[in-house]
């Protein structure tokens, strides 16, 4: 989302995480998506990542200019990947991955304090810092594993009004669909 934001001109590889090439454990030294490859030289961490592009690439810019609205940015940042992430996988992918009904179970209970929490934040505000940023593209890659969980019945956003508007409201971007 990031790169198509910026218009950027980049070369994307998708990559089969069941059989990792030995050209993409060469070039991610965690195995994991999302890296990039700059100049040759392997960023990751998605948040890392991010912060890097906004830095390079002039506009738009994806991080508040004020510095206390710059810090509740990257506050959600890391619940992003504290949270919402971990809690979102585990919750759908956890059976999958062999995990315990306890852990799945625990994981869910997190994830529906996590969306009251964002529900909070979103009360009276568009975006969670002060317009569309980084924070907002930090959950944005679990929207559709959202949808899945409303789909399967597990879960109603209706629950979380302004968490549903404000899916909405990015997933309306062209950045959004374009990162697919
Ligand atoms: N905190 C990391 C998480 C990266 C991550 O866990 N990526 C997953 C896919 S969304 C992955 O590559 N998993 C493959 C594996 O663990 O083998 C980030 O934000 O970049």
């Amino acid at each position: 989302m990031v790169l198509h934001e910026k218009g950027a001109d980049f070369e994307a590889s998708e990559v089969n995480l069941q059989n990792k090439s030995e050209e993409f454990l060469q070039a991610s030294p965690t195995g994991k998506v999302p890296v990039i490859l700059v100049d040759g030289d392997s960023l990751y961490e998605s948040n890392v990542v991010n912060q890097f592009l906004d830095e390079v690439y002039e506009s738009p810019k994806l991080l508040p200019e004020d510095p206390k609205a710059r810090a509740h940015a990257r506050i959600w940042m890391a619940q992003a990947d504290d949270n919402f992430y971990p809690q979102v996988f585990i919750t759908t992918m956890g059976r999958e991955r062999g995990f315990s009904e306890e852990r799945i179970s625990e994981a869910f209970e997190k994830l529906k304090g996590t969306l009251s929490r964002l529900d909070e934040r979103l009360g009276g505000r568009e975006y969670l810092a002060d317009g569309f940023s980084l924070a907002d593209i930090a959950h944005a890659g679990n929207f559709v594993r959202l949808h899945e969980l409303e789909e399967q019945g597990a879960l109603s956003l209706a629950d979380y009004p302004n968490v549903a508007s404000w899916m909405e409201r990015i997933e309306a971007r062209e950045s959004f669909e374009a990162a697919g």
